[in-house]
């Protein structure tokens, strides 16, 4: 009786906070939901508006509408493909070879080991079960000890886990290996609630990339909660060397058709490597939890063709790598302006210059293009 009244004692001690918490959570999930009606349908986090919202991916004409040149069209998504699909379950098809690599050891090693043993286990439990039920088996053996099945029981696992591990090792390794030094450099910052995206080997412009409202993504047909008004571009085929940093709380960056994910931490550098093998447009979420609207501050990658990369470069004001020459014939233009003035004369030319490089690189835009004709749109 003492006992009973002790164990009462006992449940009561352990349900009572618990009781407690479970009242104060409700509270706590309302005041978590109370801010997102503020901004009704994700309306633009605080900005810079020349980048932000007012420019519903039309051609970039908000920094310097007299340079630069018309952005290239932006390209539809495709169901079923960088977005998650109705009812659908396993991986988002894979655009990256750590991606295939990893959905390769997803359903190629891990389901069939982890299926097997769940089937392999049920059939022993049932044929326990059956075979050893009291009326079935009423003097029950005294066995406890048996070496051989010991052994086998002992080391079939072992031989399991390592021929899991060297595929996984390999994978594991991929993942962080660098990025190599001809890989395009992009800076991924997390803000309370949306992305900034600097592109320092493009002449450090920078966007700002903030969830489209609800009724905005279904007039351009994209998914709720995904579209973004200003997407980032990456060519494909080009290794992409992803810094991923925050402004203010623990972020991450993450796109699951590319196998990528990344914490955006606050003063710390992570960096991610990723090649995009097909074009097409390919979103993900912020992955760590950050605050009242962590779940509206999505992620859209759009991965073109290196020359339609570069017309999107130039149509936000950025520069290619081979502009690198006019751009230090600037600084020394301007080096010499402190001194005199005919260096504003020199410094003319400078402006034409990326025309020189576009005729450079035609054969490039020529193949390349047809290849997104092929396979993006
Ligand atoms: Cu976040």
């Amino acid at each position: 009786m003492t006992f009973l009244k002790s164990a009462a004692a006992a449940l009561g001690l352990i349900l009572l906070p618990a009781a407690a918490l479970a009242q104060q959570g409700v509270p706590a999930a309302e005041a978590l939901q109370t801010p997102a009606p503020i901004v009704p349908g994700g309306a633009p986090a605080p900005a810079t508006p020349g980048e932000g919202a007012p420019n519903p991916g039309a051609p970039a004409a908000d920094a310097t509408p007299a340079a630069n040149p018309a952005a290239p069209p932006m390209l539809r998504p495709q169901g079923g493909i960088g977005q998650p699909t109705q009812g659908g379950f396993t991986l988002q098809p894979q655009v990256t070879p750590n991606g295939r690599r990893a959905a390769w050891m997803h359903n190629a090693v891990l389901m069939p080991i982890i299926v097997a043993i769940s089937i392999f286990v049920l059939i022993l439990l049932l044929w326990v079960i059956a075979r050893y039920r009291r009326s079935a088996n009423p003097t029950p053996s005294k066995t406890s000890h048996n070496t051989l099945i010991e052994v086998i029981w002992t080391v079939a696992p072992v031989l399991l886990l390592v021929a899991i591990a060297i595929p996984s090792l390999g994978l594991l390794a991929a993942q962080f290996k660098p990025a190599g030094s001809d890989a395009l450099t992009i800076k991924a910052v997390g803000n309370q609630w949306y992305w900034t995206y600097q592109y320092p080997d493009n002449g450090e412009f920078e966007l700002i990339s903030n969830m489209l409202p609800d009724d905005e993504a279904a007039r351009r047909g994209e998914p709720r909660l995904l579209a973004v008004d200003n997407r980032i571009v990456v060519p494909v085929g080009r290794e992409i060397k992803m810094i991923v940093t925050s402004n203010d709380v623990i972020h991450s960056w993450a796109v699951p058709a590319f196998w990528a994910k990344m914490d955006a931490v606050p003063g710390r550098l992570n960096e991610l490597t990723f090649t995009v093998e097909r074009p097409g447009v390919y979103y993900g979420q912020c992955s760590e939890l950050c605050g009242a609207r962590h779940a509206f501050m999505p992620i859209a990658v759009e991965a073109v063709s290196p020359a339609a990369f570069e017309a999107w470069v130039r149509s936000k004001g950025g520069t290619m790598p081979g502009d690198a020459q006019p751009t230090e014939a600037a600084n020394v233009a301007e080096a010499a302006d402190d001194t005199t003035t005919p260096a504003e004369g020199a410094a003319q030319p400078i402006a034409n210059e990326p025309a020189l490089q576009n005729e450079v690189g035609t054969p490039a835009v020529a193949t390349n293009q047809s290849a997104t004709d092929n396979t993006g749109n």
